[in-house]
């Protein structure tokens, strides 16, 4: 007897954008060229959050949202750079799907794991996380200092977050969360990480991690770390994320908590 087939899933995408015009139109296609062979997994729309490019990236993404049907392109364009959390927030929260995966859009984050984060999902589940650091997950660090920031910041976080501690890769910027966890609007500040903010505002939410192999910037430069200058604010953010932690009650609305 053949295995059942794995149940049909609809899943959003949510992706923050700020001056990838060099990288936007390649990552656009990789998803076009990658959703054929999504098998039961259907796109709804993918959802960029861009906080007022310059550089061509609104061109491409107005002319994507004009033309593409499956999936539909929806573009939301905010008048300020205010950071990648309250973006992707945003664009969960004006997602059609009650699951919605968040990646980024210069190409580090391979288009086929959406289907695979999906795959991962079933109902109970609240976050399926793409990790770098389980068996046959990696990262190629285009510079070798950025692998050392990356352990500490990973380490730093475990310590003063308990929810980040049940993930092997809580700095990962590419996972699906049930929309309903991120139904109130975040803290005001700009943050560097959602993943953080979502454990923090969930701590018992159930999770899955799956492999990925992260890839490197299709073109452009990294926004967030540049140097150690970011240090001081991410240490401020965790402080936020632990007192947001510990101010949950029993009553968070995470699947575990709905049986
Ligand atoms: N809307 C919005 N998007 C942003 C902002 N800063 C960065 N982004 C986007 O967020 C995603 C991640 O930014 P990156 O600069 O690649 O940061 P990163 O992936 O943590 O760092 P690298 O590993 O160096 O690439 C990309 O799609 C960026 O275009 C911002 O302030 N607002
Ligand atoms: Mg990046």
């Amino acid at each position: 007897m053949s295995a059942p087939s794995p149940a049909p899933r609809t899943v959003s995408v949510v992706c923050p954008t700020f001056q990838e015009g060099a990288s936007i139109a390649t990552f656009l296609e990789r998803i076009r060229s990658a959703h054929p062979r999504f098998g039961p997994v259907r796109l709804a729309e993918l959802i960029f959050v861009d906080d007022g490019s310059t550089d061509g990236t609104l061109t491409t993404l107005r002319d994507a949202e004009r033309t593409w049907t499956s999936p539909r392109v929806v573009l939301i364009v905010r008048d300020r750079k205010a950071g990648t959390v309250s973006a992707q927030v945003l664009g969960i929260q004006r997602s059609t799907s009650p699951i919605v995966v968040t990646m980024d859009a210069d190409g580090q984050h391979p288009a086929d794991t959406i289907a695979r984060l999906a795959e991962a999902w079933e109902p109970g589940i609240d976050l399926v996380v793409a990790s770098r650091y389980v068996p046959g997950g990696s990262v190629d660090w285009e510079f070798a200092h950025r692998a050392v920031i990356s352990a500490g910041a990973r380490a730093i976080s475990r310590i003063a977050l308990p929810g980040a501690r049940r993930l092997t890769d809580p700095l990962s910027g590419f996972f699906l969360v049930r929309k309903e966890l991120v139904a109130d609007p975040p803290m005001k500040e700009p943050g560097y990480k959602v993943l953080l903010y979502v454990l923090a505002r969930h701590p018992r939410a159930r999770l899955r991690e799956i492999p990925y192999e992260m890839g490197t910037r299709i073109a452009g430069e990294s926004k967030l770390v540049r140097g150690l200058g970011f240090v001081p604010s991410f240490l401020k953010e965790l402080a936020r994320y632990r007192r947001l932690a510990r101010s949950q009650t029993a009553s968070v609305p995470s699947a575990a908590d709905s049986r």
